[in-house]
């Protein structure tokens, strides 16, 4: 679905697709997730993200027509922030070199995950890792940055697109059934005529913030706790599988009749 004429969000997946530059844009794919969850509470998943996140790039660049030329990963690749995750050691090359099969470089905007990434050397200039990714007049942060303000007010793209925040709403009827959707959201930057575009999480597993019953405080990215950004008015575009896109106007028109409990 064509946000305008330079994005389009591909059809039932979390991934933006920028036709003027060529590239697709996936975030928080938290590879290395199961083994960190393991590890820290005993919980025992079956470790079938790496091939999920596999099928969905592939089901992406299926759907952008042509073997776009980059792949900009908007942070958090990987999930375990010490360097001992075997998991997402085998993980992250695995999934890069897989990537690598379909687009000629990947951008890696750093997340705040994205430390020790000693084993994406072997792949030479094909990645590049950088902190914030100018291109196309749309500016890529993760939106973790504390910093963010200076950043905004440092550059000038028109777009702003961040991650971080893996949005979801949630869905209910009066006999408590519930659906949770992975979102875009949509929005303006303070008072002038930038746009801010949040994505959801490439990642089946990491969860996330239910945009529609959270309060503004219960955001993690700096960026939309701040004024800069009235996350009421910001527009909603669930994307899944089965039903595809599903548009949703401003939030403050309808998340209040959302869950009727
Ligand atoms: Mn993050």
């Amino acid at each position: 679905m064509k946000i305008d004429r330079e994005i389009e969000i591909i059809r039932g997946i979390p991934a933006l697709y920028f036709p003027a530059g060529d590239a697709l844009c996936i975030a928080d794919l938290h590879l290395g997730y199961e083994e960190a969850l393991m590890e820290e509470s005993g919980i025992a998943l079956p470790s079938g993200q790496l091939k999920d996140v596999e099928q969905k790039l592939e089901a992406a660049i299926a759907s952008c027509g042509c073997e776009p030329a980059k792949l900009i990963i908007n942070g958090d690749l990987k999930h375990v922030f010490s360097e001992s995750s075997r998991q997402e050691w085998k993980e992250v090359p695995i999934f890069i070199q897989f990537a690598l099969n379909y687009v000629k470089e990947i951008i890696l905007v750093r997340g705040n995950h994205d430390t020790f990434l000693g084993p994406l050397r072997r792949f030479g200039s094909r990645i590049k890792v950088v902190n914030a990714l100018s291109y196309h007049d749309t500016l890529f942060i993760h939106g973790h940055n504390r910093d963010f303000a200076r950043i905004l007010s440092e550059s000038s793209e028109r777009t702003v697109v961040i991650a971080h925040e893996h949005p979801i709403i949630v869905l209910g009827d009066s006999v408590g059934a519930r659906v949770r959707l992975p979102c875009f959201l949509i929005g303006r930057l303070g008072a002038g005529a930038r746009r801010v575009i949040v994505m959801p999480a490439f990642s089946p597993l990491a969860g996330g913030t239910p945009v529609n019953l959270a309060s503004k405080e219960d955001f993690l990215s700096p960026i939309l706790r701040s004024p800069e950004v009235e996350i009421d008015k910001m527009e909603v575009y669930t994307v899944d599988e089965d039903v595809g896109i599903m548009a949703f106007p401003e939030l403050r028109s309808w998340k209040d009749v959302s869950l009727s409990l």
